[in-house]
């Protein structure tokens, strides 16, 4: 060949390749994506190939908002996966805010810890991050960073939009010198991620549904962060309760909750006809099935409710007022109480109820499965009783009542408040009841 020739294959060659680079990572383009719908979804019937798919939620999110935001992005993969193949990946427990206990481990813990994750699997394919950096290796291949259009939040008008824009705050994670970004992947200092991108969202889960399949993230994996920006697809339908059926808590933490019903409360699920069937999927009861056991539950959300919620949440005297009725009109032999209160509440209220009785974790419980595992078990023993009051706008109480709502309770049981001290009477929380 003559040099012109090898000359001018040369110039081909990098032009080629410099525009296919400028493709897979150029991060200025910027992109506007059309919402779809679930029923728009249109892609080809080859087998697809699998794709992972992780999110991230903002660090100030308590465990119960985030056993929400789960909801919506395993049902963001449910809709994907008519066509496509998504793995849910499940981020890693902790540092939360509210877990505090001294002396225990704060973050990392898997989610079966919490969560029975074969029931998860019957909903959505769902593993564990650890399983997904054995599975795919430690470099995630973009990250989507979902921020609030800027400006216009709350002007009233509520449309869907998405679209890839510069970041409006300094995001958590940045360019190191080998290229790749890093940032906080739950403690794991060995992950990194190839690409970054902004992208300004306001509206359903399915909004991401375009981005995930445009051309710059036709990537293997995808960590979806600040994924609380997104909102339910179908809020409470039956989509959203199969995914809410399928998260049920871990084995060891049932088991406890259940030997304190029985050995405390006198609860037992027979007895009670609080009996689930062991597949989700095939549980399915009508309202007022369910009796539950002879004590009535409390949630007392307190601490840094007092202040945030400060007219919605009573003092202890007043609830103790709120409770003395309650107890005498369902003959109830016990008054359990789930809160985080300190002790010295917690004595109050019991010279105003001797009955009240909370659960005390044995070190060793709550060494091994955290202020998370007391939760759970709070809640569980929670939704057993003959009847639920919980608090004023606490995620940590609706929990409980969709809980409720699965046992099958008559809604007059469960969907309901202490009012605050100034209030004769209270708005009651919104019944959200179970669709099949
Ligand atoms: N064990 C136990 N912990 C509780 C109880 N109430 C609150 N907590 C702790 O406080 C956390 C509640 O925080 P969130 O999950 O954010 O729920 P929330 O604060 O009620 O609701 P938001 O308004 O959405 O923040 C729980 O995860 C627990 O760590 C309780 O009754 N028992
Ligand atoms: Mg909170």
């Amino acid at each position: 060949m003559s040099n012109l020739v090898v000359w001018i294959l040369c110039i081909i060659y990098f032009i080629c390749l410099s525009s296919l680079t400028s493709t897979a990572n150029d991060d200025q383009d910027l992109f506007a994506f059309e919402p779809v719908r679930a029923q728009s979804l249109n892609v080809g019937t080859a087998k697809p190939r699998k794709r992972y798919l992780l999110y991230s939620i903002n660090p100030g999110e308590g465990f119960n908002l985030r056993r929400d935001v789960y909801m919506r992005v395993a049902s963001l993969v449910k809709m994907m996966n008519d066509k496509e193949d998504w793995t849910l990946v499940l981020p890693p427990w902790g540092p939360l805010y509210h877990w505090k206990t001294e002396g225990l481990k704060r973050d990392k813990y898997l989610w079966k810890t919490f969560f029975d994750i074969q029931s998860l699997n019957l909903y959505v394919p769902v593993i564990e991050f650890e399983d997904f950096l054995t599975e795919n290796g430690p470099v995630i291949d973009d990250v989507l960073y979902l921020q609030h259009f800027e400006g216009d939040r709350f002007t009233g008008h509520f449309e869907e939009k998405i679209e890839e824009t510069e970041c409006i705050e300094a995001p958590r994670y940045s360019k190191h010198a080998d290229g790749k970004y890093r940032g906080w992947f739950w403690g794991y200092e060995r992950v990194a991620a190839k690409n970054f991108h902004c992208l300004s969202a306001q509206g359903f889960a399915a909004i991401v549904i375009p981005a995930l399949r445009s051309n710059y993230s036709k990537a293997r994996s995808v960590l979806i962060d600040r994924a609380e920006t997104l909102l339910h697809n179908r809020y409470g339908d039956e989509d959203y309760w199969q995914a809410r059926r399928s998260l049920r808590f871990a084995k060891p933490l049932i088991d406890m909750g259940d030997a304190f019903r029985r050995d405390r409360l006198d609860s037992t699920d027979d007895g009670d006809i609080t009996t689930l069937h062991p597949d989700w999927r095939d549980h399915q009861v009508k309202p007022g099935h369910a009796i539950g056991g002879p004590y009535i539950a409390a949630h007392l959300r307190r601490r840094d409710f007092l202040y945030g919620h400060r007219d919605d949440v009573p003092s202890i005297n007043r609830t103790a007022l709120q409770l003395l009725p309650l107890i005498e009109k369902y003959k109830a032999k016990k008054v359990f109480i789930a809160s985080d209160a300190p002790d010295e509440e917690f004595e109050e209220l019991k010279l105003y109820i001797p009955i009240a009785i909370r659960y005390v974790p044995p070190k060793e419980i709550l060494k091994k499965y955290g202020d998370g595992g007391v939760a759970i078990i709070d809640q569980w023993i929670c939704a057993h009783a003959r009847y639920f009051v919980g608090t004023s706008v606490s995620t940590f109480s609706f929990r409980i009542q969709e809980e409720r709502e699965i046992l099958g309770f008559d809604p007059d049981v469960t969907f309901n408040r202490l009012c605050g001290d100034k209030q004769e009477s209270c708005e009651q929380p919104a019944r959200w009841k179970i669709r099949y």
